[in-house]
């Protein structure tokens, strides 16, 4: 793997996927060229599409729908705070996520578009991350549970287009409010390991047949995280879907982007809903360190794990 960090690009919303060869010189030619929309316009054009589902997969469990397209999300403008599912599905022809980021009180959202139109764009960083549903791929779905409390927040996709523009400047991004309602009483999903992001590794409990599968995911960091799932090729690696890397949704011939969740700030948790194929995954942290901007995996942030086959029981047992 190239460890060079200056031929890593890190978007410029801190978020999502990095192309080792759009560096961030281009990714200021870029927005110089492609001013940000108006996230208001874009928000209040992205209200006309709402769709709140309610769906029961388990006793007890709701799960809210967001589902990206190309340009757009559309999902529910309001949720209750607590632990909620949240299930994104790409019907777009790219790889996509959905960020849940809180903005503190005072904070606005015509804050975070000044921010990103500056000179050199990011995501302020007293935006707090609540996680959210990573890189999924086009065709597919995923669901993670993740924890909100009462506030306005920001949902985008950071994930790069082949230009390596991140998805929300090209309208991928909307506006959710988050009201206090009263705990339901539910307890936390049962999970079968748990998977402890810190600065710059993971741990997996134990390991993981495949099936229908719930990892707890904890940030015990001192930085926010996000986990990329991919689906390894046979005899690939992590390292090698890195390496072979570029935005735009193209093929890697390392794996396939298979969920995950999305940026989570240190003492949250999260909990992955996976169906896994017996074989192996790759786990990666595309997020920039704030001081030195290098991706965590560069740091050492991946890790390659082996998903057992459920056994079959002898027969006559
Ligand atoms: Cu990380």
């Amino acid at each position: 793997m190239n460890r060079d960090h200056s031929l890593f690009f890190c978007n410029p919303l801190g978020t999502g996927l990095a192309s080792e060869y759009a560096h961030e010189e281009m990714s200021a030619q870029c927005l110089k060229h492609m001013p940000f929309r108006s996230l208001s316009r874009r928000l209040a054009v992205s209200a006309l599409f709402i769709t709140l589902c309610w769906s029961p997969v388990s006793v007890g469990a709701a799960v809210t729908t967001f589902i990206a397209e190309e340009n757009a999300f559309t999902g529910p403008e309001q949720l209750e705070a607590g632990r909620r599912r949240v299930r994104l599905i790409n019907r777009g022809t790219d790889v996509h996520q959905i960020q849940f980021l809180a903005l503190p009180s005072g904070k606005t959202i015509a804050a975070v578009e000044r921010a990103l139109a500056s000179r050199s764009p990011s995501l302020p960083n007293w935006l707090r991350r609540h996680g959210g549903v990573n890189s999924v791929a086009p065709g597919n779905e995923a669901s993670v549970d993740i924890e909100l409390e009462p506030g306005d927040y920001l949902l985008l996709c950071g994930i790069p287009d082949v230009a390596g523009r991140p998805h929300a400047m090209r309208g991928m991004v909307r506006a959710l409010r988050v009201v206090a309602a009263a705990p339901s009483g539910e307890p936390a999903p049962r999970a079968d390991a748990t998977l402890r992001l810190t600065d710059f590794a993971f741990a997996v409990s134990g390991p993981l047949q495949a099936g229908a599968r719930t990892v707890h995911l904890l940030n015990d960091g001192g930085q926010a995280h996000e986990v990329v799932m991919i689906r390894l090729a046979e005899g690939a690696s992590a390292r090698d879907f890195i390496e072979r890397y570029r935005p735009g949704g193209l093929l890697n011939s390392a794996g396939r982007e298979a969920g995950g969740v999305t940026g989570i700030d240190p003492g949250r948790q999260a909990f992955m809903h996976l169906d896994l194929e017996p074989g192996r995954y790759g786990l990666l942290c595309f997020l920039a360190d704030p001081v030195t901007g290098a991706p965590h995996f560069s740091r050492g942030m991946w890790m390659d794990i082996e998903v057992k086959p459920v056994p079959v029981p002898p027969e006559g047992s």
